[in-house]
């Protein structure tokens, strides 16, 4: 029901004769015509007079007002492009994006960077390279929200929510033009900036390496050259960790991951996991001051008293692990009494009626349960936890933690399903049986199952025969069903099995493979293990420089005929990089034993290429959404503790001329990278 006034008001206002609405315009028009008439005819030429100067004086005065119009907008474009496009900002001056962006200072020209520019000069006529400068303000207004030129809005677009999954439709060809946009482009986003440092630079080949140009160096890092001019590549990663460091310290300290981007933190387990999984890799690289400061923080904050349910292969690969090898390298009785901690917290989850263990632990209630939606594990959590408990058992001489996991083992061994040694990848723990039969794979929830088997039979020195004999079966199950080679180049890949159906599919997980064949072949295992090894070695490379960030994409999958045109495709889904390690993993186990100076050179390629886009100014480095747009990688405002952990670690072995640093005959790095010594062999 409307109000009585508001009627009384309605009805006022359109019957007034002197009211001013719209409603009586004509009238309005008809009163000014006879005001007009009533002048005289000087009155009315001296208005005429009058409006015809205003007139011209509009006209004359037009293009400036447009000119003044059309270089903000300009300004505007310069801005879009200083951020995104160039390059080249002196050394010790990090670019500052957004509404400060112009007080940053002019582009440097040089081969990655195009003609310098001046911000100023907007309406000089800029080189074919940087295509937004030639845009015509027109475009801008019609389409306001959108940044950065024509040619790069399609992909450009792809990663500018922070976090957020980009849904493409299209999918990549991998080849041609890949190199030209690697060199081209500073890649930004909202806040935070990837340094255009010394990713820029050609690795130097082993070759060429007296020739090599020295590196830019990132604006916060200490020189990366020694006295002879070459780049000193250990030191380069001793940058990047603590690079990493710094973002974990300055905002994550304490917590389980960095957010580098919202300079914030993330809890998984509430157990500080990139600080434990860190702790070996700072000792390795010779971080005593980081390290003590860590260290100090194990003893007086780290407390596994805590009621929080942790996944089993988690905390027992990263934590357990952890704290066991940082034991090892320091002889610090402190982790291992943590080690004891945490081991007999997480013993819980083997309470099950079929001795497989439960996926999940509360450590601080003594309780296990599995997943809630269903009562099966994952066979590579539950067969990927033996080196840590072994090794706890054989430190505290408490022979509970290595029963319980060698009787999984023992299980597994028995277990009906297997396919030419390949296991499915779930089994349950009501059963113990194997479920989701009939698909194989490599990659995740089964990977390092495989690895396990041969480095807990070197761990027990060779004395396992059980281990040995399902390693070796599943290498030949793997060469049988599983490897294949591409129809455009001959690529070798593992792909998947799926009720007896091929899929060219590989997970990045995958790449764990070559190093763990050549550990093996090293090991006196078939010769041709090694040469599998070093054809996939090829394959998990090109994954890498296939794409136009030279990083790989979480999932690769193939071209079997020639006819396909390309080696390697990547799915839209499948386009992000998490910093992952594997590759340089077994860059360096090929590196150790070949020799071959070439898996330095990937691995450096690799190191560069994260520095470019993933690394996030302030601190701290960055997952990314996809690999195949080097102008919006999108970031994930996460890094993963493994990146510390693992890829670091491994990137700094890889480039050490140390081969006593963690020798591969004395240690087995568990599969997150935490070396635990090879037991010595029992008196004959
Ligand atoms: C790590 O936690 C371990 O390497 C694990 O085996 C696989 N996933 C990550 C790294 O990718």
């Amino acid at each position: 029901m409307y109000p009585p006034s508001r009627k009384d008001f309605i009805s006022l206002t359109l019957s007034d004769p002197h009211s001013h609405s719209y409603n009586n315009g004509k009238h309005r028009r008809q009163s000014c015509w006879r005001k007009w008439k009533q002048l005289s005819r000087l009155q009315r030429s001296l208005i005429l007079f009058l409006l015809a100067v205003l007139l011209i004086f509009g006209l004359l005065s037009y293009p400036s007002i447009t000119k003044q119009w059309g270089g903000v907008s300009d300004r505007e474009d310069w801005l879009e492009l200083n951020d995104r496009e160039l390059r080249g900002v002196p050394p010790g001056v990090k670019p500052v994006l957004g509404p400060v962006a112009d007080k940053a200072p002019a582009p440097v020209a040089g081969p990655d960077v195009g003609p310098a520019v001046d911000p100023d000069a907007v309406a000089e006529p800029r080189g074919p390279n940087i295509p937004i400068l030639a845009k015509p303000p027109t475009k801008k207004k019609t389409f306001p929200n959108k940044r950065g030129p024509p040619s790069l809005q399609k992909d450009g677009n792809v990663s500018d929510t922070v976090g957020g999954e980009k849904q493409e439709q299209d999918v990549v060809q991998d080849g041609g033009g890949e190199d030209e946009d690697k060199e081209k482009k500073i890649v930004s986003w909202r806040g935070a900036m990837i340094e255009a440092d010394q990713a820029t630079e050609p690795p130097p080949s082993a070759n060429e390496k007296e020739a090599a140009a020295p590196p830019a160096k990132p604006a916060d890092a200490v020189p990366l050259e020694v006295s002879t001019g070459k780049v000193d590549r250990l030191e380069a990663v001793r940058d990047a960790f603590r690079h990493a460091w710094k973002g974990y310290k300055d905002y994550a300290w304490g917590h389980d991951e960095l957010k580098p981007i919202s300079k914030s933190f993330g809890e998984w387990f509430g157990l500080g996991l990139t600080l434990i999984d860190s702790l070996d890799t700072m000792w390795i690289m010779g971080l005593k001051e980081e390290f003590e400061e860590a260290k100090t923080w194990v003893e007086k904050e780290l407390t596994f008293s805590k009621n929080v349910d942790v996944n089993l292969f988690e905390t027992t690969i990263r934590i357990l692990g952890g704290l066991l090898s940082t034991y090892h390298l320091t002889g610090d009785q402190l982790f291992l009494d943590k080690a004891k901690d945490l081991g007999s917290r997480l013993m819980p989850a083997f309470k099950t009626p079929s001795k497989i263990p439960f996926s999940d632990v509360n450590i601080g209630k003594g309780t296990a349960h599995p997943p809630r939606w269903t009562s099966d594990s994952t066979l590579a959590e539950v067969t990927s936890i033996q080196l840590e408990f072994r090794e706890l058992s054989r430190l505290t001489q408490e022979p509970q933690y290595q029963e319980v996991v060698n009787e999984v083992m023992k299980l597994v061994h028995n277990l009906p399903g297997k396919h030419d040694g390949l296991v499915p990848m779930f089994i349950n723990t009501n059963s113990g049986q194997f479920t989701h039969k009939g698909v194989f794979t490599l990659g995740a929830r089964a990977d390092s199952y495989y690895e396990y088997l041969l480095k807990q039979w070197l761990q027990g020195g060779k004395t396992e025969d059980d281990l040995l004999e399902d390693y070796l079966q599943a290498v030949e199950g793997v060469k049988k069903h599983l490897v294949k080679q591409t129809g455009p180049s001959k690529l070798t890949f593992v792909g998947e099995l799926s009720h007896n159906r091929f899929n060219a599919k590989m997970d990045h997980l995958v790449c764990f493979l070559p190093g763990t064949l050549a550990l093996g072949a090293h090991n006196n295992l078939p010769g041709d293990h090694m040469d599998l090894a070093v054809q996939l070695m090829e394959t998990c490379h090109q994954m890498y420089t296939k794409m136009e960030t030279g990083l790989s994409p979480e999932i690769a999958h193939f071209g079997l005929q020639a006819s396909d045109g390309r080696d390697v495709i990547v799915k839209p889904a499948d386009r992000h990089n998490l910093l992952r390690p594997e590759t340089v993993e077994s860059l360096f186990y090929m590196y150790r034993f070949t020799k071959d100076t070439k898996y330095r050179d990937w691995g450096w390629d690799i190191l560069q290429s994260f520095n470019k886009y993933t690394k996030v100014s302030g601190g701290g480095y960055t997952s990314i959404n996809n690999v195949r747009d080097p102008v919006s990688p999108g970031p994930r405002d996460k890094m993963e503790s493994f990146f510390l952990g693992e890829t670091l670690k491994y990137l700094y072995l890889l480039f050490s001329d140390d081969m006593e640093l963690l020798s591969l005959d004395k240690y087995v790095f568990n599969t997150e990278a935490h070396p635990l010594p090879i037991w010595p062999s029992p008196p004959k």
